[in-house]
């Protein structure tokens, strides 16, 4: 293990008086379920020793840790992303910091694009794979046995349990969850439409900036993983219409109530 990630453990445990069992990363928009956490301790990004800082808006920065639907959790209220100019390293590093804070599950959100022309911004979807469209990759570089094997498998990147789970969620819930396959490009330029037009040639269903990279060192280090997009609009080209983020973050506030209920009632029901 690397001294930074030895004391950013350190830093972040002697705050706390349990062991987080879920970790919790929001996306654009979403970072609000982090609000309902229960006796929070918050703790900045910038205070954390190793943490990269955040800059993009409506990224609050900072840990929140604490009770949530009677399960301990640790939430990033914001991330960071790629093309902010993070290295892949700094972008999971908050990752490996909750493996080793004890998280099992971690639960990944965003909001993402709609590539699949069945979707209606404001959905909801259900990761059940991802395709990494951007020839980087956060494991690149010499392989810390200790934290993981040198080629992790994703052939089940999101664990098909917490799947069933969520999808046993919505039904309850009545809420249409779709489900589909990630694509991560590094942005921060939207798609161009021709470029949508190969993601959904190949099978992609929904397109975003994040997720990927996190998703794939919770895989090295052994974590549950399930993912969930929020569709915030759709992807270029499909509509006749320009894309922007103050959209993004419009839909995301729309479909709070209903990603809020969801990955509550979820985190309700899942074993720990
Ligand atoms: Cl259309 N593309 C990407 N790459 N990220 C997004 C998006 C689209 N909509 C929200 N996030």
């Amino acid at each position: 293990m690397t001294t930074q990630l030895q004391e950013a453990t350190a830093f972040i445990k002697k705050q706390l008086s349990e062991k987080p069992q879920v970790g919790l990363i929001l996306g654009s928009g979403l970072g609000m379920l982090a609000d309902e956490i229960e006796q929070p301790v918050k703790i900045k990004y910038d205070v954390i020793p190793g943490f990269p800082v955040s800059t993009v808006e409506g990224h609050a920065g900072q840990l929140v840790i604490g009770e949530l639907e009677g399960v301990s959790v640790i939430a990033m209220q914001g991330r960071f992303h790629f093309y902010e100019g993070y290295g892949l390293d700094a972008v999971t590093f908050p990752v490996r910091v909750m493996k080793q804070l004890g998280v099992e599950k971690l639960f990944v959100t965003n909001a993402a694009g709609g590539v699949n022309e069945a979707f209606e911004p404001g959905n909801l979807m259900l990761i059940t794979d991802h395709i990494n469209n951007t020839g980087q990759n956060p494991l690149i570089g010499p392989n810390d046995n200790d934290q993981g094997v040198r080629f992790p498998d994703l052939s089940q990147a999101y664990d098909r349990n917490l799947q069933r789970l969520a999808k046993d969620v919505a039904k309850e819930l009545s809420l249409d969850l779709k489900e589909g396959v990630y694509v991560w490009n590094t942005g921060p330029t939207y798609e161009t439409p021709a470029e949508i037009k190969i993601l959904q040639t190949v099978g992609g269903d929904a397109v975003g900036m994040s997720t990927v990279p996190e998703v794939i060192v919770a895989r090295h280090v052994g974590l549950e993983v399930l993912g969930i997009s929020c569709i915030s609009n759709m992807a270029a080209g499909i509509l006749d219409q320009p894309l922007n983020h103050e959209e993004v973050i419009e839909t995301t506030e729309k479909v709070r109530e209903d990603f809020l209920r969801f990955v509550k009632m979820i985190l309700s029901k899942v074993s720990a």
